[in-house]
């Protein structure tokens, strides 16, 4: 695929977004779409502000619905990016209280089937609130995505909220109990933009396989397959 020779290459070449298109929403793995480019799920507790970051993050104003109503995204949408060289996986929030426990129980077996049966997952980015003590669901999300062996990237989202000393005394705080998932997580604002340049980067990484080392791996014996 050209787009993808282009800029996922082994050149050092960034990838730069030309396009984001929505793919497909799926409750069940059999509706997923075939596996293919590596993909990058976002996730977070209902109302988070994970449509507006992902909408930030692919600057499109409305690619992703922002919910008047917490709990709206209720099935896991897939966005194909630049001609689908990788993939964007919105997952749906999770632990909104106002849902009956059936509809939480599917939630959660959604979100499951997909983290553990998708190889071409290649990290996870988990959104809070920075205003909020992550709640036990992000905790129990994140050690078992730790558990897993699962790339995590946090963003720490609505930072416009508070001032820049609140939320660098936010993050101060949060460090210590976040500190095993990610070392660096990202302030983030879909409101002011901040955060959005960073986020990117580590998107990247996620989808961009490492360059290779300048020291090539020693080749190895010839073999002739049967020993
Ligand atoms: N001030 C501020 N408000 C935000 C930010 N991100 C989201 N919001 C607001 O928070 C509310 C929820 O945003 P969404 O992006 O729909 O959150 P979500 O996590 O996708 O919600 P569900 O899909 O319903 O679970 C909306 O009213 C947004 O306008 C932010 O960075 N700053
Ligand atoms: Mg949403």
């Amino acid at each position: 695929m050209a787009i993808m020779d282009q800029y996922l290459g082994d050149t050092a070449m960034p990838l730069v977004l030309h396009d984001a298109q929505f793919l497909t929403a799926a409750v069940r793995p059999a509706s997923y779409p075939p596996l293919g480019p590596p993909e990058v799920a976002f996730a977070g507790r209902s109302n988070v502000g994970k449509s507006s970051l992902i909408n930030t993050l692919l600057r499109r104003k409305k690619l992703v619905r922002v919910s008047a109503r917490p709990g709206c995204t209720q099935q896991i949408n897939f966005f194909a990016l630049n001609g689908d060289a990788c993939r964007l996986v919105d997952l749906p929030g999770y632990g909104f209280a106002k849902v009956p426990l059936s509809v939480k129980a599917g939630w959660r077996g959604m979100i499951e089937s997909y983290l553990t049966g998708r190889p071409t997952l290649r990290g996870v980015v988990v959104i809070l609130d920075i205003r909020r003590e992550p709640s036990q669901e992000d905790l129990m999300l994140l050690e078992w995505l730790k558990s897993l062996g699962q790339t995590v990237v946090l963003a720490l989202t609505k930072a416009d909220k508070l001032s820049r000393n609140q939320a660098a005394s936010r993050l101060a705080k949060l460090r210590p109990v976040l500190q095993t998932f990610d070392e660096q997580p990202v302030l983030f604002s879909a409101l002011s933009g901040q955060g959005r340049e960073e986020m990117w980067a580590r998107f990247q990484e996620l989808v961009e396989p490492p360059a290779p080392s300048a020291e090539p791996p020693a080749m190895p014996e010839e073999q002739d397959g049967r020993g």
